[in-house]
């Protein structure tokens, strides 16, 4: 038994090196998801807000913001039915599917600069990463 769990692990994190090799080139075909940076970072009354689109994947994928202010993530849905619905951010405990559609905030308090924060959807295979400056 313990045999077959190693290939299998062994399997999915060949997939999972493959998709991150080769499929991480490849830039998203709409023009919508190929968001600024800038764009995605927004701070208002003393709280940073950081937007990410979840469909597919993440986007954007890297995101640098302040740290050292209240922070929180927005993550958007938008007939979103792939796995990245399926958000983990373990730097603050967050593990939930989304809704299909709609706005998902959760607090990142106060990053510390030089500490990225990374989400994860629940097989690993799509991620973002938010640097703090
Ligand atoms: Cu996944």
């Amino acid at each position: 038994m313990n045999k077959i769990v190693l290939i299998i692990i062994t399997l999915g994190l060949v997939v999972v090196l493959g998709i991150v090799f080769w499929g991480g080139g490849s830039k998203p075909q709409t023009g919508e998801n190929v968001a600024d940076e800038g764009q995605s970072v927004e701070i208002k009354n003393g709280v940073q807000y950081i937007t990410i689109d979840a469909k597919g994947g993440y986007f954007p994928k890297v995101v640098t913001a302040q740290g050292g202010i209240p922070t929180k993530l927005i993550v958007k849905t938008n007939g979103t039915f792939d796995c990245s619905a399926s958000l983990v951010v373990r730097s603050v405990g967050f593990q939930k599917i989304l809704p299909p559609t709609g706005e998902t905030e959760i607090d990142l308090g106060i990053p510390k600069s030089g500490e990225p924060v990374v989400g994860v959807c629940g097989m690993g295979m799509y991620n973002f990463q938010i640097n703090f400056s």
